[in-house]
């Protein structure tokens, strides 16, 4: 036998002319092989064919048949395979009626851009800083102090009831608000003492609740809330009110945009209100969208409660009114679905990039 052969056969099985071609037809239909791996085995100069030719009369001993039959078999295998195999490539090149061409160039791609809440998240930061706030960065696994207990919701306190969340442990969860960063600012700045500069603090992230969604409920959304402090009794409703307008105006990009407030109960402020913008979806008539009332809450706010203040730093027990401050924080989600026209909160966290806001951004 030739001892370039590289293929180990049992050439005592071959019996027949027919075997050489079962030989050459099973490496064809191998799974594991792709076309052209297939034509350098079976083609190749180290191939299957060539090695039948290299032993030529070993073959043609055990087949026991004429030279010129062992010929005539074998050149017909081989130009059977050549031609299957030259088929089988040309068709992906040259088939006209194959319009997949991978070499063009492919018009309407969708490519990736940053998720609209992103986008505009950027934008009502920018709005807050140009506000004379500083943006504090708080992380959303928080202690059930941070979130509750500091803000004046002691635990078996009812108002609990109101944030419903996801725990981790008995201690940690996942912040139900962003009111949850007012603590670690008052209580690093309130202990400077006399080098206590006013506090214009923000942040926007995420929070989570255990909610039953609807077309203004998510289970997680944005806030944004701000905290501003005087160490002096100079901090109103008045500064509050025109704050709260100067946001919506200027996110709004609309100085008429109505907004509605009324007395509310947060345990951390007092007074307390809540801040409703006027439903675009119908005008302010009612529909589906703001739960028939004409209406979309979009927050709270109010002035810093004195439990507040006093969790934060213990040493203002008797001095507390030295301070005032005011706080608000709204649903940045919601306030991103009526700047858009967009009546359905949960758009902003499934699939469906149709809407305007996400074509804007998927170009
Ligand atoms: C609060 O979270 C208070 N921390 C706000 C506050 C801050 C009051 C500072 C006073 C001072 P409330 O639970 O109402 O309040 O939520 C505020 C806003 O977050 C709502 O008005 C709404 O716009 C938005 N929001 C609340 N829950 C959801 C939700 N499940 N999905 C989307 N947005 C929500």
């Amino acid at each position: 036998m030739n001892s370039k052969n590289k293929n180990i056969f049992d050439y005592s099985k071959i019996k027949s002319a027919k075997d050489l071609e079962e030989i050459v037809s099973s490496i064809f239909c191998s799974e594991d092989l792709d076309k052209e791996q297939k034509k350098y085995k079976i083609l190749g100069r180290n191939g299957l064919i060539q090695e039948f030719f290299d032993n030529f009369s070993y073959i043609q001993n055990i087949l026991n048949i004429e030279r010129s039959d062992l010929g005539i078999i074998l050149n017909r295998i081989k130009s059977e395979y050549t031609e299957k195999l030259k088929d089988e490539i040309q068709d992906t090149r040259n088939n006209t009626n194959n319009t997949f061409d991978p070499t063009l160039e492919y018009k309407n791609q969708l490519i990736g851009g940053k998720h609209p809440l992103s986008v505009e998240v950027s934008k009502i930061n920018e709005i807050m800083i140009s506000l004379g706030f500083s943006e504090e960065e708080y992380p959303t696994l928080v202690t059930d102090f941070e979130n509750f207990e500091s803000i004046n919701i002691p635990k078996e306190h009812p108002a609990r009831d109101m944030w419903d969340t996801f725990w981790i442990d008995e201690k940690h969860l996942l912040k139900t608000q962003t009111t949850a960063f007012q603590n670690s600012i008052l209580s690093r700045e309130l202990k400077k003492g006399n080098d206590f500069k006013p506090i214009r603090a923000f942040t926007t992230d995420v929070c989570l609740r255990n909610e039953a969604t609807d077309t203004r409920h998510e289970i997680c959304f944005y806030q944004t809330e701000a905290l501003y402090v005087e160490h002096n009794n100079s901090v109103n409703m008045v500064i509050l009110l025109n704050l709260i307008r100067s946001v919506f105006s200027l996110y709004f990009d609309n100085s008429n945009i109505k907004v509605k407030t009324r007395p509310a109960f947060f345990p951390f402020v007092e007074p307390g209100i809540e801040v409703a913008c006027e439903c675009i979806f119908c005008g302010g008539k009612g529909c589906n969208t703001c739960s028939q009332s004409g209406w979309i809450e979009m927050g709270g706010a109010g002035l810093v409660h004195r439990n507040v203040f006093m969790n934060a730093d213990e040493s203002l027990k008797d001095k507390y009114s030295e301070y005032s401050g005011l706080a608000f924080g709204f649903g940045f989600d919601r306030m991103v679905l009526l700047k858009n026209k967009i009546n359905d909160i949960r758009y902003f966290r499934n699939k469906d990039i149709n809407i305007d806001l996400f074509k804007n951004t998927v170009k």
